[in-house]
């Protein structure tokens, strides 16, 4: 393969020169693979296959009479369409959701005593939330009482017993009378999942209008459900971030260190293989293996929450996780769930270096499982920190190659640090939104895909927006590519945002993205959007705010488009899901929409062209608010 090949996969040196390096050591990577896909299925891609029932698999063709007109059932395009997208972000909300339950089990674990090693970090955090949630003596009761009461609440969010879920109070007035008027209100997060896999088996609902309706109503129970009540109790649990400096790229392993890498989402997992790597014990092992230390670095969203709240590097994100270990420095990789591609377990046994599972939901075939729960995630961490510094004593030094410096990054924007940086309200964003000096916000969130140019559209966006005034906030894997731009640090604002907004950022020492965590931590960004709304009296459908995920990939992605649309945040996305294959479905999302919820999907390509089309929606917000 030649050079020019691998500059056509990824904007960064590090991963071109690892590219390079797994061509010539005989690593097939997502590339490659996405490439031997090539040409995809159009049925697929459209969305217009259906393998719901056995009396199919089945296909359909809008436009068609007689053949492929209808599946075998009589489903037309339109049902089998929103039938697929229904499932595909229910699948999407369950994940994030099914990552919220864990940490409200690990909390409930702590109370009882059953998980040494975890403790309430943030009691102030824990105190607030009940006192947000209307529980009785939030701020003088005990606390572990208090907390109980936190844990019931949340648990019986997941239930079939509430009208709502509880950061439905945290939303607009305005928003929620037009949730109770399409029926998307989220009354239970596994009940909308549970219900949106009920009305796609066959011969249920069959009205794709209906379906998508009830689509959104699972993603706001993800967004303002299962997400959000993993980002609170993460924060509880490990304290809420406040911003901090730190470093990206794959220059954060260390060729004298033990490298050990978590990935996947949960920080229960990763606070805790942390924690172990401070021990003085390994550390002493880690030296007699001939090691200066143990380096943790992060991947993807684990990667996030580590560094938002203890300034943990990044070693990069969905499309770096395959590259990291043909580096050769990866003496161990340790996952939980969300997002491990198959194929690390496998590019992991072509070097030295250890692969852990570390959830019984997370399961690989090659890897060595090593089951962390609340109860042994102590002392499991530690045998795992272990092993990654006997898997230091095989590296082999001659295939190790850590391309490229660290670029220095900053973290930790919580809402709460946000406001604290702000100097205790949110009045003077709102001032500068006002005057104009920020022109409006954009989150931009999710992914990476094979089938864009890694992280070109991602930093495209990114540079385009500030250099229109406009501030952005970022999330998950997105977060990676601006820190490697140079986007994440104070001085980014003179260099590379619009004269406006680079003052604004200069006199509050900020840079113009703000990283504010992973994705189940786009909760944050709503939340913030509500309170935004509040404090102006309007709808978040009137703020100058939007969202876009430029190199979005997976059915959480999708969940999160949909529950930001539907709370009122028009959202852009740099290619189509596989809707286009109805008419109708597309229409809704690109336009349908708007009237019934205030705000719609946008795509494009281009992420010039993007940029122009959010800030003509941001203008046109600004004149409706008259600012
Ligand atoms: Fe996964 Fe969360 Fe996407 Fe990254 S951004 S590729 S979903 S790790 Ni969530
Ligand atoms: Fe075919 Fe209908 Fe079964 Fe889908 S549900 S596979 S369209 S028969």
């Amino acid at each position: 393969m030649e050079e020019k090949k691998f500059s056509e996969r990824s904007i960064w040196k590090d991963a071109q020169a690892m590219l390079e390096k797994a061509d010539k050591e005989g690593v097939q990577t997502v590339w490659d693979r996405r490439e031997l896909q090539n040409p995809g299925c159009t049925f697929c891609q459209g969305g217009t296959s259906c393998h719901i029932c056995s009396m199919g698999p089945c296909r359909v063709i809008e436009g068609k009479v007689g053949k492929w007109q209808y599946g075998v059932c009589g489903a037309d395009v339109h049902t089998i369409v929103a039938r697929n997208f229904g499932r595909f972000v229910a699948a999407g909300s369950a994940s994030h959701s099914d990552h919220g339950r864990d940490l409200v089990e690990t909390l409930s674990e702590v109370l009882s005593g059953q998980a040494p090693g975890y403790s309430i970090r943030d009691e102030g955090k824990l105190r607030a939330l009940a006192a947000e949630l209307e529980i009785e003596g939030a701020q003088d009761r005990p606390l572990y009482d208090v907390a109980a009461d936190l844990v019931d609440e949340f648990y019986d969010n997941f239930s079939s017993r509430r009208k709502e879920v509880s950061f439905v109070k945290r939303v607009p007035e305005q928003r929620r009378a037009i949730w109770k008027k399409y029926g998307m209100t989220p009354r239970g997060i596994d009940r909308e999942i549970t219900e949106m896999m009920h009305r796609t088996h066959m011969g249920v609902d069959n009205d794709y209008a209906s379906l998508l309706l009830h689509a959104a109503r699972t993603c706001l129970g993800d967004g303002w459900g299962g997400s959000m009540i993993g980002t609170e109790i993460s924060d509880v649990l490990f304290g809420t971030p406040e911003p901090r400096m730190s470093k990206v790229n794959l220059g954060v392993l260390k060729e004298d260190h033990v490298n050990v890498l978590v990935h996947g989402h949960n920080p229960v997992v990763s606070e805790m293989v942390l924690a172990a790597s401070r021990d003085e014990d390994l550390l002493k092992e880690a030296v007699s293996a001939g090691a200066k230390g143990i380096n943790v670095v992060g991947l993807c969203c684990t990667g996030n929450e580590l560094l938002m709240r203890q300034g943990i590097p990044l070693a990069g994100n969905h499309l770096m996780t395959e590259l990291v270990i043909v580096t050769g420095a990866a003496d161990a990789v340790v996952v939980d769930y969300q997002c491990i591609m198959p194929s690390l377990a496998r590019i992991a046994q072509c070097y030295h270096t250890a692969f852990f599972t570390t959830s019984s939901k997370g399961r690989f075939p090659e890897a060595t499982h090593v089951p962390v729960e609340p109860g042994n995630a102590r002392e499991q961490c530690r045998l795992i920190v272990r092993s990654a510094v006997q898997a230091y004593t095989k590296r082999d030094p001659r295939r190790v190659l850590i391309p490229d410096k660290p670029v220095e990054m900053m973290s930790g924007f919580s809402v709460e640090a946000i406001t604290k940086a702000l100097g205790g309200s949110l009045q003077p964003l709102l001032d500068a939104i006002v005057s104009g000096h920020i022109k409006g916000i954009v989150g931009v969130v999710g992914c990476n895909n094979p089938k864009i140019k890694h992280d070109s559209a991602n930093v495209a966006l990114l540079e385009a927006l500030i250099r229109r005034d406009i501030l952005v906030v970022v999330t998950g894997c997105v977060t990676s590519a601006a820190a490697k731009a140079g986007l994440l640090v104070p001085a980014a604002a003179r260099e590379k945002a619009g004269a406006d907004l680079a003052a604004v950022c200069e006199s509050l020492g900020v840079p113009p993205v703000l990283h504010m965590g992973s994705c189940v931590d786009n909760s944050r960004i709503i939340h913030f959007a509500a309170l935004a709304a509040k404090a102006l009296g309007v709808d978040i459908s009137d703020l100058p705010v939007c969202a876009s995920s430029p190199e979005w990939y997976s059915e959480k992605a999708a969940a999160i488009g949909l529950y930001a649309v539907t709370s009122g945040i028009p959202t852009h996305l740099g290619h189509p899901p596989m809707i286009l294959g109805s008419s109708k479905v597309t229409q809704l999302a690109v336009s349908g929409l708007q009237d019934l919820v205030g705000a719609h999907f946008l795509v494009e390509g281009d992420m010039e062209k993007a940029a122009d089309q959010l800030e003509g929606i941001i203008l046109e917000r600004r004149e409706k608010l008259g600012i």
